[in-house]
């Protein structure tokens, strides 16, 4: 089963809509939303052509190698900050259930298979003043992109690398989105908070914020970091960037 508007309709109940190119699903999702999306409708495209990353960063979709998709979600505005853990909970979920050992998530919104990226999230709020309108929850997952001539070889992995058969993008999506839906309607509890950070990979580890080398102690229930810098200084970081450093990227 190729993925397909076809497909894709008979494998999914939910409201979607089926791209086979895009530039980026969220931009198609976001304008969705103002159009009144329904909570929980997915855009869902083969490849794009414009793949959005964080902070002006790009994602890479070539065709028929990867999922991309973004869910349309209207959560209680106080409980924004936890999107990203639905969508982390919901791919590790996923590489899982491929078989995949040594998942983990990377603060604030990768999913690595031994400590290499497989999923990237990008979470984008729409606000009506202080109401919040929605958020678009963006997630790219290689399925089984060939790296070999890119800049992310040593950095990317697959799923496929972990399974003996060839997998369905289709089945991949009626599964990722399944996991969705449950931690969404568990947004509100502990659980998702806590599980989320039980599976992120670097508490402990050192990290470097901006210039600064750190060890990240710990998170908070909305989702920043707290990180202890050479210093002595404590600092919670919310949307900064934060990279592992590669001595110390054998998480043991
Ligand atoms: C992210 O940004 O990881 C968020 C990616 C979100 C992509 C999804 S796909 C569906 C939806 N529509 C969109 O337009 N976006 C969302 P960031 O943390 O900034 O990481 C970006 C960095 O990851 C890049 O600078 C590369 O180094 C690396 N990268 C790009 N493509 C990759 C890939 N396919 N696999 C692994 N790493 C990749």
């Amino acid at each position: 089963m190729s993925l397909s508007s076809e497909s894709l309709a008979s494998a999914l109940s939910r409201r979607h809509r089926y791209f086979p190119r895009v530039d980026s699903t969220n931009d198609i999702a976001k304008a969705w939303l103002l159009e009144g999306a329904p909570d929980g409708a997915a855009v869902i495209a083969d490849e794009q052509l414009r793949g959005r990353g964080r902070l002006g960063r790009t994602w890479h979709t070539p065709p028929n190698v990867a999922l991309a998709l973004s869910v349309i979600l209207k959560p209680n505005a106080s409980l924004a900050a936890r999107i990203n853990m639905i969508g982390a909970l919901g791919v590790y979920d996923l590489c899982e259930q491929v078989g995949a050992a040594d998942v983990g998530i990377k603060w604030p919104n990768d999913v690595q298979i031994l400590g290499r990226k497989v999923s990237g999230i990008l979470a984008e709020s729409t606000w009506s003043g202080e109401q919040l309108f929605g958020i678009v929850l963006g997630i790219g997952v290689n399925v089984r992109a060939d790296f070999q001539a890119t800049a992310l070889n040593n950095t990317a992995i697959n799923l496929e690398d972990f399974s003996d058969s060839r997998l369905n993008r289709v089945e991949l999506l009626r599964f990722l989105l399944e996991r969705i839906d449950h931690w969404y309607e568990r947004i509100a509890s502990d659980e998702v908070f806590m599980l989320w950070k039980n599976r992120l990979n670097m508490l402990g580890h050192q990290v470097l914020v901006g210039d600064k080398e750190g060890r990240a102690l710990d998170v908070t229930r909305d989702g920043a970091l707290v990180a202890e810098l050479e210093d002595g200084e404590r600092r919670e970081i919310h949307a900064g960037d934060v990279f592992v450093i590669e001595a110390d990227r054998n998480f043991e």
